[in-house]
């Protein structure tokens, strides 16, 4: 492996040098800053490229190696959103590779800069410390991070809870996932409750995981139903209620549903986005289905997905807390109760 150096006035003009002479896939080593003096280049990028020589060093040393550095594309893309991040930390290839971490896992530009800015982290470039700056932009993505569980009300008030969401997102399996969650951990007694008359089989399914747990399930066509169930289960501490698969686009039949599970009945919506799913389609949901007032975020699919910072961006645009988010088929162990370091894992382990 030969490290090649390239020294110019701008990180920028450094970088474009090594594209030019090594090609894009080429992988930055290091970036240093010079005490230039006079006409003397100030920056210095040093790079090798991924060409068979590199490949011989094996390929697990090669793969470690590859995971802490970044790529002349990358860099390039970086040094053109991040404002002027990239050329502040020069030095600090910690801080940039928090950075680039970020935005590799989809977090966008304008909120990755937002953290840094936040965190003061642009005036402190010439600081020696880099831990420091790093916990203050790391507690700032933290604070965004709201979690709640709204299922386990110590009060002794009955929970009454609707799960919401686009058609196939994960609603009936999360619920079975959540009711032997908190019988077994909370031992909690739990209902269920079903609304969904649009599904052929869709009650039946609910049912069949009620009787798995040993639990009353009932199905609800109508408002009155609705009332006679919740009448019937008035003694259990947590009452889940599964609802119809909605075309986020389907006004008429979100106005339905709203006014079936509306205020007077206090049964709080939870909203379930799938992460597999594209950003935009994610907020559309959140946007089409905010009639109904949800409560809390839970994020299906995580296991599905290469990459999670598309939810820091939906909480962003739409401030929720997160209550669980679900991480694969099996029922029940496939869910996890949001907390902020999981969160937070979430978003920048994935990559
Ligand atoms: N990989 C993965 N699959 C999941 C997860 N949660 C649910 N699924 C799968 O997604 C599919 C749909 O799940 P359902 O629970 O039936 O979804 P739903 O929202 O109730 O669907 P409708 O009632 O038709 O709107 C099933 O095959 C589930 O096994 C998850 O966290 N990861
Ligand atoms: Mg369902």
């Amino acid at each position: 492996m030969q490290i090649k150096k390239y020294r110019a006035n701008t990180i920028k003009e450094a970088t474009a040098m090594v594209k030019d002479i090594l090609g894009p896939e080429a992988m930055i080593i290091s970036t240093k800053k010079l005490n230039g003096k006079g006409k003397e280049k100030l920056f210095e990028v040093s790079a090798v490229t991924t060409d068979n020589e590199t490949m011989d060093m094996g390929e697990t040393h090669y793969g470690e190696l590859r995971s802490e550095l970044m790529s002349i594309k990358e860099m390039i893309y970086l040094l053109n959103h991040s404002g002027s991040i990239i050329e502040n930390f020069v030095t600090k290839p910690s801080i940039i590779n928090l950075y680039a971490k970020l935005i590799r896992s989809g977090v966008h530009d304008q909120y990755a800069r937002m953290f840094f800015e936040k965190a003061g982290a642009l005036n402190e470039t010439h600081s020696r410390e880099t831990n420091g700056i790093k916990t203050k932009i790391i507690r700032e993505i933290m604070q965004v991070i709201d979690v709640k569980d709204p299922f386990e009300a110590e009060n002794g008030k009955q929970v009454l809870s609707a799960f919401i969401g686009t058609t196939g997102v994960g609603k009936t399996t999360t619920i079975a996932k959540l009711a032997a969650h908190l019988m077994l951990k909370a031992r909690k007694k739990v209902g269920l409750i079903s609304i969904d008359s649009y599904r052929i089989g869709a009650i039946e399914q609910l049912k069949t995981y009620a009787n798995i747990l040993g639990i009353p399930c009932f199905p609800a066509f109508n408002k009155r139903d609705l009332i006679f169930a919740l009448k019937k289960m008035e003694a259990r501490d947590v009452i889940l209620i599964d609802t119809a698969g909605q075309s986020q686009y389907d006004r008429d039949r979100i106005g339905e549903l709203k006014r079936m599970i509306s205020d007077e009945l206090e049964i709080s919506s939870h909203l379930l986005l799938s992460v597999s799913t594209s950003e935009s389609e994610m907020n559309r949901a959140a946007t089409n289905f905010g009639s109904l007032r949800c409560q809390s975020y839970i994020f299906t699919k995580v296991d599905e997905s290469e990459k999670c910072g598309s939810l820091i961006n939906q909480i962003m645009k739409h401030r929720l807390p997160i209550s669980y988010f679900t991480t694969g088929q099996n029922v029940p162990e496939d869910i996890e109760k949001a907390n902020k370091e999981k969160v937070f894992n979430l978003i920048l382990n994935k990559t």
